[in-house]
């Protein structure tokens, strides 16, 4: 993979007109174009592989070149002389898909005949990325379907950037996701994936050239043929909204039957999950919805169905959907899921008492809880199962993994909504209750225990439920597991002792993270008869500087200094992350090497800084700022020519994995700042180090664990601690001190931002003042730490042979955080779950 082609990185395909004057011939399947001169003209000027494929598609053609071919004219139904690269990438995908299929279906039908203990991970997101190139690393195709397109004119590179990114969700939750179903396919678990078929992923991001301000556009990956599902129209289920719950009998725990409201069919997708260096591939089933046929036209109200099918269809953040589809979209996802789980063990003629013997299921966070009462609604309402028996199977069937400790993000759903929505199911959840009113304790307890929060109206706290319902709870890293028990959960674990409550440190599949983001690092891993590692490391790093600088040059037309030091901070913008420390550093930076002289400048370490990510539209006022805030500086010290030969600046837009991929592998320095206490992990912190950029950050989520393994010398670490931020917010509301006595540099940078010399005419001002007031992130606490390790940071860099060894060691020491690892903490510790070999 040396010439990556970079320039349509996470873009659409050529589609249109443009698409249409890059073939040789419109697609009338007329055979080639004939040029002046009578010669027939043929795409790459490939002629001859093309008419020996076409002559020899039932001889001895290389196996690979002939399945291209073939797609290219039956399931494309085109002339294969008039592809573009588009057309290769389809073709070549359906081709791998080809081979795909016959693992998936041994795998699956392996895991029939031995009928295994199964683990369900049930996630509303899924970040896939691209599919192609991780297909061909893991079959182990990627040098022969190289040469195969080579063969027949068509560079890989060129091929695999023409695939669309899948991005089902919005962050670490959904790539986390993704990860750990390739590390599942990897270590030959067999685990699957259900999640929805959204119709858009999440937006596109455009950034408004005029004042900066983030503009969303729907993302419709779906409108060419997405070549990497089945769809499964046989595989389909009723799911039930609205009408009335009917109890039977006297007992209040007993059973119900639920009837009226409106149908909605759940139709199967599947997506084929292949491991490395194995055949097992396993099965991600993703529910798209329809209108039942012949249902009850008189209660189906044509309006919101509509608007509930296409809002199911949206993998946008939370706030954007309105409550009720929200929920309808949750519990459409987890009904579906369930029913295709029950469908799969009553094959099985076991009895159900046995349900929990043979699955596991795993919540992704809150949104799939519903799944722990749709469980119970089976098991009372169908299998006619007593209370105690229904619950226990259900508590030795879930497990339940928080990944966030941010009040709002606990989801609570408001009673009367429920009873409307789900009236099954609230009475289900109000039985719970009952039952667990057994729970010792005084009133306080007892209320902060309960499931439903009082108030107008009342809320049932997923959270808690979620706990309930589950077998055991996990965070995803040592400190925010210990905050999970100690502030989110302290009750829960008095009462269910703490052996209930674990930890799992997230991982990243090294497949995607390294072999192929960074082939040449990944080689230098394995070549274990390389004497001189510094240059060779040096050496990949800067060419994976110039692959970024290539970028960046195509899609902003503006060149970046390789030789500079590359400082990335990517990922969702939320106030806790605190990219506004970053920019406002940055500022301080700027206005450091603006009052220098000309031969102090000379001594500055040259930087330049990247910025990429989303921020979701409904996110409050002040933190969109920021966006523009970063994009209108950019402005101005890119084209400060005093300065910008030691620091430019650019935000990215569009993030995506695609992007990801090229971003991480050129990092020498990322930021993952968040005010300590408040990022449960992080996952891109494993990403770089693993690419061998070092990192400077908080002592908190993830990165205090990579620190115990790198070395606390390979990390740059400032600011309070955890305990300390609960004190210090106490200190901003009862005796502020003003950020100009505080923090002298920070309250500079501030003014000079209202001075308006980036722009704005005053619109920064309530960003500001979430910095001058309240400051409940703690960036006037921190913000003199953050520089100081910044200057160090510097320090460390201008020892080029010594950081490199940095990053050398960095990369070696990063075992720990393979998702391969995480999957196995799950499969052995919650799941009880066995490798099935092929
Ligand atoms: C998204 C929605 C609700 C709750 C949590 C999230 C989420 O994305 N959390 C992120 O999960 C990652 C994977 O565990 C962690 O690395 C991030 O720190 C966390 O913010």
């Amino acid at each position: 993979m040396s010439s990556f082609d970079v320039s349509s990185i996470g873009k659409p395909p050529l589609i249109g007109p443009r698409a249409k004057r890059r073939h040789v011939r419109s697609l009338t399947g007329d055979f080639p174009e004939v040029d002046e001169k009578g010669q027939e003209k043929w795409p790459r000027g490939d002629e001859k592989s093309w008419k020996a494929a076409l002559r020899d598609i039932h001889a001895e053609v290389p196996e690979i070149t002939k399945s291209v071919v073939t797609h290219v004219q039956t399931s494309l139904g085109r002339a294969p002389y008039n592809i573009d690269d588009f057309g290769a990438y389809q073709a070549a995908a359906l081709s791998v898909r080809d081979n795909l299929i016959v693992n998936w279906n041994a795998t699956q039908v392996e895991y029939t005949r031995k009928s295994p203990k199964r683990a369900y991970y049930l996630s509303l997101e899924f970040l896939m990325g691209r599919t192609l190139s991780n297909a061909l690393l893991n079959l182990g195709l990627l040098d022969n379907y190289s040469s195969s397109l080579s063969s027949l004119g068509f560079g890989l590179e060129d091929v695999l950037v023409q695939e669309r990114d899948a991005a089902l969700g919005n962050g670490g939750l959904g790539r986390l996701a993704a990860c750990y179903l390739d590390s599942s396919a990897t270590q030959e678990l067999p685990v699957w994936g259900y999640g929805l078929r959204y119709k858009y992923g999440i937006f596109q991001q455009l950034i408004k050239s005029d004042d900066g301000t983030q503009l969303e556009a729907p993302d419709p990956w779906l409108d060419h043929q997405n070549p990497w599902e089945l769809p499964r129209l046989d595989v389909t289920y009723e799911v039930r909204f609205y009408g009335h719950a009917q109890r039977w009998g006297e007992e209040s725990t007993g059973r119900a039957t639920w009837s009226g409201g409106q149908e909605v069919l759940a139709v199967a997708y599947d997506v084929m999950i292949p491991g490395y260096g194995t055949k097992s591939t396993n099965n991600l089933r993703l529910w798209e919805s329809k209108p039942k046929r012949g249902f009850d036209l008189q209660s189906f109200n044509a309006g919101n169905y509509e608007r509930a099918v296409e809002a199911s269809n949206s993998a946008a953040c939370n706030h954007i959907l309105g409550k009720e589809l929200r929920l309808k979209q949750q519990y459409f996802w987890t009904a579906a899921s369930l029913a295709d789980m029950m469908r799969r063990f009553k094959n099985l003629e076991k009895p159900i008492s046995e349900f929990a013997e043979y699955n596991a299921i795993q919540l992704n966070d809150t949104h799939p809880t519903l799944a722990i009462v749709e469980l119970m609604r089976i098991l009372l309402d169908d299998e006619e199962l007593s209370w105690d028996s229904a619950w226990s199977i259900v508590t030795n069937t879930f497990f339940f993994t928080n990944h966030t400790v941010l009040p709002e993000a606990l989801e609570k759903w408001s009673v009367p909504l429920m009873e409307h929505l789900l009236p099954r199911h609230m009475q289900i959840i109000f039985d719970i209750v009952t039952v667990e009113k057994k729970f010792p304790g005084d009133r306080d307890r007892l209320s902060r225990l309960s499931l439903i929060e009082e108030g107008f109206p009342k809320q049932v706290r997923m959270a808690n439920l979620a706990v309930v319902g589950s077998k055991k709870v996990n965070g995803v890293a040592e400190l925010h597991s210990d905050l999970v028990k100690k502030n989110l959960f302290p009750d829960f674990v008095e009462f269910y002792g703490k052996s209930k409550f674990g930890n799992v440190t997230n991982g990243i599949t090294p497949r995607r993270w390294l072999d192929q983001c960074n082939p040449a690092l990944s080689a230098l891993i394995t070549d274990t008869l390389k004497l001189d590692r510094v240059t060779a490391g040096r050496t990949v790093k800067h060419q994976n500087k110039e692959r970024l600088a290539l970028f960046v040059e195509r899609q902003l037309g503006v060149k970046v200094d390789a030789n500079a030091m590359f400082d990335v901070q990517i990922k969702r913008l939320h106030e806790y992350k605190r990219q506004t420390l970053n920019i406002l550093g940055v500022i301080h930076r700027y206005l450091l090497i603006k009052n220098m002289t000309p031969e102090e400048r000379e001594k500055v370490v040259k930087k330049v800084v990247f910025f990429a990510g989303k921020a979701c539209p409904c996110m409050c006022v002040p933190f969109l700022l920021t966006i523009r805030l970063i994009v209108n500086v950019a402005r101005v010290i890119n084209s400060d020519l005093d300065t910008n030969k030691y620091l430019s600046l650019f935000f990215l837009p569009d993030y995506s994995v695609s992007l990801a991929e090229i971003l991480i592998p050129a990092s020498d320095i990322s930021q993952h700042i968040s005010t300590a206490g408040t990022e449960a992990s992080g996952t891109s912190n494993m990403k770089f180090c693993l690419n061998g950029g070092l990192l400077v950050g908080t002592v908190d989520g993830a990165n205090i664990e990579i620190a115990e393994e790198v070395g606390e010398d390979n990390v740059f670490f400032f600011g309070h601690l955890t305990p300390d931020v609960e004190d210090l917010r106490y200190q901003h509301t009862y005796h502020p001190i003003p950020v100009e006595q505080k923090c002298p540099a920070l309250a500079h940078v501030l003014d000079t931002v209202s001075s308006g010399i980036f722009g704005g005419d005053g619109v920064y001002e309530p960003l500001l003042n979430t910095v001058r007031q309240g400051d409940f992130y703690i960036l006037t606490d921190d913000f003199d730490a953050y520089i100081r390790s910044l200057e160090m940071v510097d320090e460390a860099y201008a020892d080029r042979a010594e950081w490199i060894k940095k990053s050398i060691r960095t990369t070696a020491k990063m075992g720990k955080f393979s998702s391969d690892r995480a999957i196995q903490d799950y499969a052995q510790e919650y799941w009880n779950i066995e490798s099935i070999k092929l």
